[in-house]
């Protein structure tokens, strides 16, 4: 075995973010610029924005490829410690919409950059994994032991690249750690597409005094988890012992569930929006509930939610505020 994570990567080290110009690959740049460590990007930039780097553009390597390009993707991971796989094509219902284009992306696309990891020689690979695979199960709060019961195409490609990584770990002694996202939120997650997750649409459409829709009765609930909960969990899975992480799956979430009306009633004092929300059918392969155990993240690593999901909301609609005066 190489020498641990932790002995290794507590030194400057190379790493390499997929997916580097979205929304969670640009605040993982960010941190690891910030903290001095050397940082290379892959993006096609088909969601990811160059704006999302302006500030450390000329501190980063980006490489302009496409994840399909395992030329590309193996060149991108030579010299480098440790991964950051965050490029994907996600949402739910783009995936049902596209499910080629988002299984290309999202299965093929993690495939090749695994077969780039093990020639190089990499040491560790962080995979963002989704909470969408636990399903429409009983039983709450999730826990990690739960068989997943993935749903939509999207959530069924993601858990695919938990197995490879998991594999991976197995058979090449590569460690791979799937971090299972849950409703990732906060600046610079894009709020302008169909597929945009919901409290980024409904900021920008609040503060621009536009209509907003909200699907189904909106009882159902999230275990939405402010951005930098998840770069803090990325930070400390990076730097954990190996065998407290290689080949396994973590949570990360903020541990407590909000139904979208609530979600909806604080954004609307944050932002001083009056309108009743434009009531349409639920989603096909939409998910009732989600809430996360945390507990693993927090016993292997450390991880603990610092940013509450109040104060988050309230620096989401800070920085949408500021980028439209
Ligand atoms: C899933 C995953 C999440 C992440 C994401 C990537 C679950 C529980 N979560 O998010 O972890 O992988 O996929 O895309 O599976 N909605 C409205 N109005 C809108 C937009 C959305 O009411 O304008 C509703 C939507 O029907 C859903 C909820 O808001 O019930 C959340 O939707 P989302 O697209 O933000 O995220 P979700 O839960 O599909």
């Amino acid at each position: 075995m190489p020498k641990s994570a932790a002995a290794r990567l507590t030194f400057v080290a190379t790493y390499l973010i997929t997916g580097i110009a979205g929304f969670v690959g640009s605040h993982l740049a960010h941190a690891l610029v910030a903290r001095g460590d050397h940082v290379r990007g892959l993006d096609n930039f088909s969601t990811g924005r160059r704006a999302n780097l302006a500030s450390i553009a000329e501190k980063i390597d980006l490489i302009t490829a496409d994840l399909t390009d395992p030329e590309a993707v193996e060149r991108a991971c030579k010299g480098v410690d440790a991964i950051l796989h965050q490029g994907a094509l996600p949402s739910v219902p783009r995936s049902i919409k596209d499910p080629r284009g988002s299984h290309r992306a999202n299965i093929d696309g993690t495939f090749n950059l695994l077969e780039g990891a093990r020639h190089a020689g990499v040491q560790r690979v962080l995979y963002a994994a989704s909470s969408s695979a636990y399903g429409n199960q009983p039983g709450f709060p999730r826990v990690e032991t739960m068989l997943p019961q993935p749903i939509a195409p999207y959530p069924v490609q993601k858990l695919t690249g938990e197995l490879y990584m998991q594999s991976y770990a197995r058979v090449y002694g590569l460690e791979t750690v799937c971090l299972r996202y849950f409703n990732i939120f906060g600046p610079r997650q894009a709020p302008d597409s169909p597929y945009s997750g919901v409290i980024a649409k409904w900021v920008r459409q609040m503060l621009a005094g536009e209509d907003a829709t909200l699907e189904g009765d909106g009882e159902q609930g999230r275990d939405f988890t402010y951005i930098a909960n998840a770069v803090s969990a990325n930070l400390l899975a990076l730097a954990a012992p190996a065998d407290k992480v290689a080949g396994r799956v973590f949570n990360v979430a903020s541990g407590q569930r909000s139904s979208l009306n609530e979600t909806w009633a604080l954004l609307a004092g944050l932002t001083g929006y009056t309108r009743p929300p434009q009531r349409v059918e639920r989603r096909a392969g939409d998910i009732d509930n989600s809430l996360a155990d945390i507990g693993a993240a927090g016993e292997a690593f450390g991880y603990q939610p610092r940013v509450s999901f109040a104060e988050g909301l309230a620096r989401t609609v800070e920085y949408a505020r500021a980028l439209q005066a």
